[in-house]
């Protein structure tokens, strides 16, 4: 009998062992329309960094699974700190499993009916994410926030659907994290 060695994620940081890592680096630039304040979007480099995801190589198709983990840059946009684009499902109903590795923030998890609600992340918080539901990652901290997601490779991501935008919005109000509620996306 052999015994193989998966790859291992260190749970203090996210770093996969692993060296064949998919790598992903979404970029201020690449997030137009996603921060509410657009001159302050305008004002960073669009070449910032704002969030990178590695991703292990696995098979594609019914029933494999993806595990990546998610690194948020600190920071904000005006006064809305950084996050990530967040999605739906293409296959709607495909839930996920977050993990908060380090740093802390929150989880904005939104129904189709548009009613939102937030996780707190922290390290080692589990956040079970139902199907028919968007999710975005929110760094309301001062390091990187690193969070471990297990999906169904099936699951795809459908961006578009949310033009309307969250109901949500998290911004820095005197020192401190405030939740603030859209009207009309
Ligand atoms: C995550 C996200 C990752 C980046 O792996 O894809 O945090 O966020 P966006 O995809 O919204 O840019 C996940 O939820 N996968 O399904
Ligand atoms: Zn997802």
């Amino acid at each position: 009998i052999s015994v193989s060695t998966p790859p291992s994620v260190a749970f203090l940081n996210g770093q996969f062992s692993a060296e064949n890592v998919i790598k992903k680096v979404t970029r201020s630039g690449d997030l137009r329309g996603v921060f509410h304040d657009g001159d302050s979007w305008q004002a960073i480099s669009p070449e910032t960094p704002i969030y990178e995801v590695e991703m292990l190589r696995s098979p594609q198709g019914e029933g494999e699974l993806y595990a990546g983990v998610t690194h948020l840059q600190p920071g904000r946009v005006g006064d809305e700190f950084y996050m990530t684009r967040g999605h739906f499902h293409q296959r709607r109903e495909q839930g996920e499993v977050y993990f908060g590795l380090k740093g802390a923030g929150l989880l904005l998890l939104q129904d189709e009916k548009g009613d939102a609600r937030l996780e707190r992340v922290s390290p080692g918080s589990v956040h079970i994410i139902p199907g028919f539901s968007a999710h975005r990652l929110i760094n309301t901290g001062n390091e990187i926030l690193s969070a471990l997601a297990v999906w169904p490779s099936i699951a795809g991501h459908d961006y578009a659907s949310l033009t309307q935008g969250f109901a949500l919005r998290v911004v820095e109000r005197g020192g401190k994290v405030q939740v603030r509620e859209v009207q009309n996306g």
